[in-house]
């Protein structure tokens, strides 16, 4: 009879670690959370409300909700599901015992608090510029590389706004003829910058309306029956900080160097949704009714494209859904493989924080 013991030392170690792998799976099944604590960093801003609110809309399964913002704003109360919480002051402290912290108060305090938050053991969704470029950080839309979730050390980057509706209605189209230039557009609503920018929108309106003098504070002219081709700081280049995000972020998120992108970014007066006018060069011939059919059946994207009954997607009716609207899909006659589309989508919502609302319900379903 063959001795059973000793084992050989490799097979010690195999058994040993089979059983840990096992163990830790059981223990995982086990402790999978029914709920999850989330913090929002940034709750009383623009993108923050929203969050709040598409966490209550798509019943996120929030055990307990954690507001944070700076010290403005701290004792303030937001209501979540029916209960007044309030609002507590971020600091270093802020995050023990939080599964999910979701932020969107600029790149400087991402900087400083996400790898607190991630220490303390949360995993960040962070909206800001901070971490979208570092090579550790997968920069996620869940409709098109929520595969980037598997490598995450911590930090998920959600993509600017411009970014994230362009490379939904994009993607479809790479895969089916290979896109290898884009040219595109924006005209991008006040929300993007903030609450205060939608205040100053609305304040000027009213008082060029009433011939009252009128003094921009938040944008450097007046936005108010008037268009800005200036979004974030300008770089040497000539380009804006906001315009090389477009450019950089696409091919992060496409997962391809190759794509060649140049974009105008410019501000509108227009509340709530950006729009995008994006030319798209490609490989393969594809006509304008196969991309129709292609995004009509692709994640997230409707299709609202009837010209001759006026049908197209408009910013004031995108506000508050989900979707990427895409609309007047045509052929570019100026070159042998090209598309026009209109593109439309709610920058607080698909832009900023249904993206990260969508990352989070990824990382659950994991
Ligand atoms: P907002 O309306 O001006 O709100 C800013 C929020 O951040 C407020 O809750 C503010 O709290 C909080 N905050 C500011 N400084 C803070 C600090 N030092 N410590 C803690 N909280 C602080 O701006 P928003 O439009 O919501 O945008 C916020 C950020 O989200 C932007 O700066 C940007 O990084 C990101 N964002 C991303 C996208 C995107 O494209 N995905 C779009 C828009 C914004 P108080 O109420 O106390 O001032
Ligand atoms: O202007 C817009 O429409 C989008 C603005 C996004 C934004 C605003 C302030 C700071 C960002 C961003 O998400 O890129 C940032 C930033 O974090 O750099």
């Amino acid at each position: 009879m063959r001795a059973m013991w000793p084992l050989p030392i490799p097979s010690i170690i195999e058994f040993v670690s089979s059983q840990c792998e096992f163990s830790f799976y059981l223990y995982t099944f086990m402790n999978k959370k029914q709920a999850y604590t989330i913090a929002v960093v940034g709750a009383t801003g623009a993108v923050g409300t929203e969050m709040l609110s598409i966490l209550e809309e798509r019943k996120f399964p929030v055990h307990q909700i954690l507001p944070l913002a700076s010290a403005r704003s701290a004792g303030e109360k937001i209501s979540f599901h029916e209960e007044d919480v309030t609002v507590q002051v971020l600091d270093k402290d802020s995050f023990v015992g939080v599964d999910i912290a979701l932020f969107s108060a600029g790149a400087d305090t991402s900087k400083e608090f996400a790898p607190l938050a991630v220490e303390a053991g949360a995993i960040v969704i962070d909206n800001s510029s901070a971490w979208r470029m570092d090579p550790q950080v997968p920069l996620v839309v869940p409709e098109v590389n929520a595969q980037a979730l598997e490598w995450h050390e911590g930090i998920i980057a959600n993509p600017n706004c411009s970014t994230i509706q362009m490379v939904v209605a994009l993607q479809p189209l790479h895969e089916a003829a290979c896109i290898t230039r884009v040219v595109v557009t924006t005209f991008q609503s006040v929300s993007g910058t903030g609450k205060d920018a939608m205040e100053e929108l609305a304040n000027l309106s009213r008082q060029l309306l009433s011939l009252e003098e009128s003094n921009p504070t938040v944008y450097p002219h007046p936005i108010a029956f008037n268009c800005l081709p200036h979004i974030d700081d300008f770089l040497p280049s000539g380009y804006t900080k906001e315009e090389m995000k477009m450019v950089n972020e696409t091919k992060k998120i496409m997962e391809d160097d190759m794509i060649q992108v140049t974009a105008t970014t410019v501000r509108v007066p227009v509340f709530i949704s950006h729009a995008e006018s994006i030319n798209v060069e490609t490989k393969e011939h594809i006509t304008a009714n196969e991309a129709r059919a292609i995004l009509s059946a692709a994640p997230g994207v409707q299709v609202y494209d009837d010209p001759s009954h006026q049908i197209y997607p408009l910013q004031k009716d995108v506000a508050g859904t989900d979707a990427v609207y895409v609309g007047r899909v045509r052929e570019d006659e100026s070159i042998s493989n090209g598309l026009n589309l209109w593109v439309v989508a709610d920058n607080l919502r698909k832009g900023a924080a249904l993206n990260a609302v969508q990352i989070a319900e990824e990382l659950i379903r994991e």
